[in-house]
This record gives C-alpha cells, sequence and structure tokens, in this order.
C-alpha cells in the first residue's frame, strides 16, 4: 500500500506492506540507473526517517524501481545524478516544487548539497534493520548505500556492483570505503575503488559484501521473507544487536547511541522509578531493596 502522510515523492515510491510490518522503499528514476539528485536524497531521507518513526514497522526494504522504460536494464542506483552536478556540487534544478517557494538564503544554502551522508547516518542509527535489495546495477553513492545497509539482497541475473568514485572525481572516504573494507577485507575494498571492476551477485556474496544471490523473479519475495523473519523477532533484541554490531566502528557516537538504548531499558527498572519517586516527593533514594546484581 502506498504510504499515506509521509509527503509528496517523485523520485522515490514507499509503500507499506500488507502483511509484514515493514516498509518497501524503492528509487524511481529506471531510466537513469535510479542515480539520485539532490531532490531524490531529500525525499528518500523523508521516507527513511517517516518509517524510522513508525511504531509498527521493523523493517525496511530499500530498492530500485525497473526495469528501464529505455533499455530495459536493472539499477539498484547509480548514484549522484552527473548531469546536474555543477561547479560547486550537486544542483537543485526544478526538480524540486518546495525549493522554489523557498528564501534565496535557504536555496544558497541547500545548493551543491546531496544530503547522501545524512541518509547513510539514518540507515545506520535507525533502530531497525535495512536491507538493500539489489536488483541490477549499485554504483558509486549507490554502492555505498548498500554496503551501509544491514543486508545485501541480490539478483543472480542483473545485479552488479562497481565503484566508479574515482573516475568522476568523487569519493566517499566513510562508510563507503572504510566500512566496505572491514566487510570484505582491505585489499579488497582498495581493488574496488583502484581497480574499478565490476563484480556480480555470486562474487559480492563470495567477498562478504552481499548475503546472497537469488533468481531475480523471487527478488522481492525473498526480501519480504526476510523482513517478515525479521520483524518476528524481539524489537529490543534486534534493536541492541545493531546498535552493538555498529558499536565498535562508530567510535564514541557508537558508545552513545547503544548506551541510549541501555539508558532507555534502565529507565523501565523499579530502580529507576525509586529515584524519580524520591526526588518528586522530596526525599532521599532508598536503593537498599535493589540487589547489587553479579
Ligand atoms: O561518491 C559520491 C559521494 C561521496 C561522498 C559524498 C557524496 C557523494 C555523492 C555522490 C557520489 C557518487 O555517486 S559519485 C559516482 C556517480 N555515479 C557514477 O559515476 C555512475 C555513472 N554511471 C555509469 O557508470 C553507468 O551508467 C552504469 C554502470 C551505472 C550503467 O551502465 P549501462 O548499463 O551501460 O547504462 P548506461 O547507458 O551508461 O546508462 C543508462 C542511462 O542512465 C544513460 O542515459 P541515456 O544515455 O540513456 O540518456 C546514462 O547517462 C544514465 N545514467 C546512468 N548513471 C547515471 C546516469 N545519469 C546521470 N548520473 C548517473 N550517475
Amino acid at each position: 500500500e502506498q504510504v499515506d502522510g509521509a509527503g509528496e515523492f517523485d523520485d522515490i515510491t514507499y509503500h507499506r506492506g500488507v502483511d509484514v510490518p515493514a516498509v518497501r522503499i524503492a528509487f524511481d528514476r529506471p531510466e537513469l540507473r535510479n542515480a539520485f539528485r539532490p531532490g531524490t536524497v531529500d525525499e528518500l531521507h523523508a521516507a527513511l526517517d517517516h518509517a524510522r518513526k513508525q511504531a509498527d514497522i521493523g523493517a525496511v526494504l530499500l530498492t530500485g524501481n525497473g526495469p528501464s522504460p529505455k533499455d530495459g536494464g536493472w539499477a539498484f542506483c547509480s548514484g549522484g545524478d552527473q548531469s546536474v552536478r555543477g561547479g560547486s556540487g550537486y544542483e537543485y534544478r526544478g526538480e524540486d516544487e518546495a525549493a522554489e517557494d523557498e528564501s534565496e538564503a535557504v536555496k544558497t544554502a541547500k545548493a551543491g548539497r546531496l544530503h547522501i551522508l545524512e541518509v547513510q547516518r539514518l540507515i545506520r542509527f535507525m533502530p531497525k534493520p535495512v536491507v538493500a535489495v539489489v536488483p541490477g546495477w549499485a554504483v558509486g553513492g549507490g554502492h555505498s548505500l548498500h554496503v551501509v545497509c544491514d543486508l545485501t539482497l541480490a539478483s543472480e541475473e542483473h545485479a552488479k556492483f562497481l565503484q566508479t568514485d574515482p573516475d568522476v572525481a568523487s569519493f566517499d572516504g566513510g562508510f563507503g570505503s572504510a566500512y566496505l573494507a572491514r566487510q570484505i577485507g582491505q585489499k579488497k575494498a582498495r581493488e574496488v575503488f583502484f581497480l574499478g571492476k565490476t563484480y556480480s551477485a555470486q562474487e559480492a556474496v563470495d567477498m562478504g559484501m552481499a548475503n546472497e544471490a537469488v533468481p531475480h523473479a523471487e527478488l522481492e519475495d525473498i526480501a519480504i521473507g526476510w523482513a517478515e523473519t525479521m520483524t518476528s523477532k524481539s524489537p529490543t533484541a534486534m534493536r541492541m544487536l545493531k546498535y552493538a554490531f555498529n558499536m565498535v566502528d562508530d567510535g564514541m557516537v557508537g558508545q552513545q547511541v547503544f548506551a541510549g538504548e541501555a539508558t532507555r531499558l534502565g529507565y523501565m527498572t523499579d530502580e529507576a522509578k525509586e529515584g524519580r519517586d524520591a526526588f518528586l516527593e522530596g526525599r532521599e533514594p532508598d536503593f537498599s531493596q535493589f540487589p547489587w546484581h553479579y
């Protein structure tokens, strides 16, 4: 079902599962191999953030619509739209109607910025799994998006993984490269960027950057099955696990995010209630009733 109340989208589609508590967010520019322009990224951010806030949604499937009406080609995402890349970055060129109404100051502040790294952080930090469902090309910034997702499911026949960043004088020096190296090792990650080879779905699985290669016709059904499996599990356990996996690579922010969940759990205890009640009642807290667990 199309999601209502999440905003109007031109460059993506956003659907909610009927039987599964998950959403499907898809790039919808198949004629350009699902390249993203600034407005695409803003829409993607809005949809992901909407999904993040839904208490009855436990997983996100991120994919690319296809095939291309031009040549039948499939794509997850081919990264930044090179046709709107100006002298100082990627430009809003009329695609974003809201931008038409904005003040010059806002337009200037937004100009040249693709907020794709903010999307990466949202995927990384949202407390539910995000699956990259890759029906075709995952290239450049699109490759980095699949890297940052929790799981990657790829079409056996059509998925292709490629890093073109240094070919177009771009570089994702964050998750796209460093986290990729955590997945496939330093030599392989450097190969991906420095040699720019194209890898099949099976090669991506063998390298450790994709989880499974499956027949194209079954891709979406299997993705929904994964969402069904994951959303049947304990939300708290899934959240703690995602943040535990992240923490070692995310420095003090990783610790902060994990600790935020620990604090939330702590607040649910009788000890926390005693601390709060004592303050509100103007008395000393009595923690003597609580055991020092070992
Ligand atoms: O790295 C970053 C960032 C890092 C840090 C912070 C922010 C970042 C933001 C962005 C990025 C990047 O994404 S940089 C990398 C940008 N992407 C690319 O360099 C990929 C360019 N595309 C290709 O290499 C190829 O098109 C392809 C391997 C994806 C597909 O090849 P194929 O199957 O041979 O199709 P092709 O004919 O090339 O493409 C079909 C149509 O899609 C073409 O248009 P048409 O001739 O039909 O009019 C093609 O121009 C268009 N297209 C494909 N990719 C893009 C694109 N148009 C604009 N931008 C694209 N990225």
